[in-house]
């Protein structure tokens, strides 16, 4: 007998708890998991391949796509189109939401939001990207499902969760009941439960933000970043700096080790740059469930307000305390955070 659980295993023995369940999101994770492996393979083969570098096509943020972009944008959709539980899919990569008419014909109810490949910019180093993905229930009781359908709060998610293409390949997860990560074992091609019920360490030493960027930061910021830089015995600082530049390899490491991540708005953004919807719902459902916090620096994220497909927020998430401590010094530094002072 073997000692390991399966994804595939671990989604039904859940399914099971819920005597009412129909198994309709359980097989939806199964196709992502299914797609991730997908992904995976093409990943690692990426420099034996004629795959890198640009498609030269450019997505709705006026980003370089790369070729593995499109590809596990394309991975992900199909598999979620044959899957048949899904009636919209979002994606970073496409200006408009992904009506699968198929599965409205079938009353899929549910909708996946997902940025296919996060952190692209690193396929041809590489360095770890990831997926990050978040499932809601359509709203709409009947008709074709709609934009309206898709602007949900993070609150309404009732699963989201990261693969991270990395050392090892891993998916990490939750639905509402804590958080469970599943390492791909190539040698059976099977994700199997290797992190049961992750938490995030309440403090760590480790802080995350691409400080290049720092005299565009808001003051509280810049400020918080001194603070972690100051020598303090008792709370272990100076801290690390660590980043990685792919949101989900920085936040995996974060999550297991303690820390904190942040990208803030800046003047030239105010908005900050990652995806409400697709980056920051997700992740934040996440480590919410592992124990830590996800703001934008004063507001929770899973609690704003969804208006846009690719809306941006400025994010500070990680372990509670290290979040708690630089929403201080947002707040310290008042209403213009905008100030565009050196520290
Ligand atoms: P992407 O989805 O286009 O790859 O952008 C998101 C990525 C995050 O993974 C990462 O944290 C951030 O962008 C890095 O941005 P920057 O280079 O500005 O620090
Ligand atoms: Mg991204």
């Amino acid at each position: 007998m073997n000692n390991f659980m399966t994804l595939g295993q671990f989604i039904i023995e859940k399914q099971a708890e819920f005597p009412y369940a129909k198994g309709e999101l359980s097989r939806l994770l199964r196709d992502i998991g299914i797609a991730a492996k997908i992904v995976n393979r093409e990943v690692n083969k990426a420099g034996l391949m004629d795959i890198l570098g640009s498609s030269g096509t450019t997505n709705i943020q006026g980003e370089h796509q790369q070729k593995l972009d499109v590809y596990a944008n394309e991975q992900f959709i199909a598999a979620l189109r044959s899957g048949g539980e899904c009636c919209i899919v979002a994606s970073e990569e496409n200006d408009e939401i992904i009506r699968i008419e198929s599965a409205v014909s079938g009353n899929a109810k549910y909708i996946v939001a997902i940025d296919p490949l996060d952190g692209s910019s690193n396929i041809d180093v590489n360095v770890p990207v990831g997926t990050i993905f978040s499932i809601f229930r359509r709203k709409s009781a009947e008709g074709p499902a709609r934009l309206s359908d898709v602007l949900q709060r993070g609150t309404d998610q009732v699963a989201a969760g990261y693969i991270i293409y990395g050392s090892s390949t891993m998916l990490v997860y939750t639905t509402g009941c804590g958080v469970n990560g599943f390492t791909l074992d190539p040698s059976i091609g099977e994700f199997c439960l290797s992190h049961p019920g992750m938490k995030m360490p309440e403090s760590g030493v480790i802080y995350s933000i691409n400080e290049g960027n720092y005299i565009h930061f808001p003051l509280g910021v810049k400020q918080y970043i001194k603070y972690c830089q100051v020598e303090d015995a008792a709370t272990k600082r100076p801290y690390t700096s660590r980043y990685i530049g792919s949101m989900v390899a920085d936040l995996h490491r974060n999550l297991i080790k303690g820390g904190i991540f942040i990208y803030p708005n800046t003047a030239a953004a105010p908005n900050g740059k990652l995806r409400l919807l697709y980056e920051c719902n997700p992740l934040a459902f996440v480590i919410e469930q592992a124990g830590g916090r996800a703001t934008d620096g004063a507001n929770r994220i899973l609690d704003l307000e969804v208006n846009e497909l690719h809306q941006r927020t400025p994010v500070f998430i990680g372990s509670a305390l290290m979040v708690s401590e630089a929403e201080k010094f947002m707040a310290a530094a008042g209403e213009n955070v905008f100030a565009q002072s050196v520290i």
